[in-house]
């Protein structure tokens, strides 16, 4: 290829398309590294991607016979980098994300192990310090009702009009416990009985006949 065909076939037709290829894998690479990585470390990253493009920006604008080898040796340097990072935080960031959010959620959804939040279950899902799912409606009869603490520390629930001094179930941080309970039709009110607790952790469900 000579200096002529080069100039005139080369670069107008394969540099911008190198670059749109390259601006394509580079912006996917790049979300993908900022949805791995913990908010703190996503909000650095791409101040640094963006100092790194107006640096670039600036030393083309300040040297504007910059060669188009030292622009794409430029280039071709921050979109490998961020090509790889990006493959690396997808190998390993992407399960984690995907469990943050599901533990997150607290929902179970499909494929989850333990059937917790609104109407998903007989389930209380407690953090510090409030009930973050709870049931509405239990059935009568023998039920299992499950404790899934999510919190820092101990929770119960404790049903008044069972007895309102003894929990019915109690989990340590980080436990999942269930207990049965016998409900007749009605309405019941539940608390926490961890002192302090109540006046964040407690509400009602009812037991429709
Ligand atoms: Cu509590």
């Amino acid at each position: 290829m000579n200096d002529d065909l080069r100039q005139r076939v080369f670069l107008p037709i394969m540099m911008p398309l190198a670059v749109m290829v390259g601006f394509i894998g580079f912006a996917f690479a790049l979300s993908r590294v900022l949805l791995a990585v913990p908010e703190a470390a996503a909000t650095t990253i791409a101040l640094a991607v963006a100092a790194y493009i107006l640096v670039v920006a600036a030393l083309v604008a300040a040297k504007p016979v910059i060669t188009s080898r030292a622009l794409a040796v430029g280039v071709t340097v921050a979109c490998v980098a961020v090509l790889a990072a990006g493959t690396l935080a997808g190998a390993a960031g992407m399960r984690e994300l995907h469990a943050e959010e599901e533990a997150a959620t607290g929902e179970g959804g499909e494929g989850g192990e333990a059937p917790t939040g609104e109407s998903a279950g007989n389930a209380f899902v407690a953090i510090d310090i409030e009930f973050e799912a709870a049931p509405e409606e239990l059935p009568a009869g023998d039920t299992t009702i499950e404790l899934i603490n999510e919190g820092a520390t101990l929770h119960n629930v404790t049903i008044d009009d069972l007895d309102p001094d003894e929990p019915v179930v109690e989990a340590r941080p980080g436990e999942t416990q269930s207990a049965q309970v016998q409900l007749e039709p009605g309405t019941y009110r539940y608390h926490c009985n961890v002192p302090g607790h109540e006046p964040t952790m407690n509400g009602e469900f009812t037991v429709p006949s």
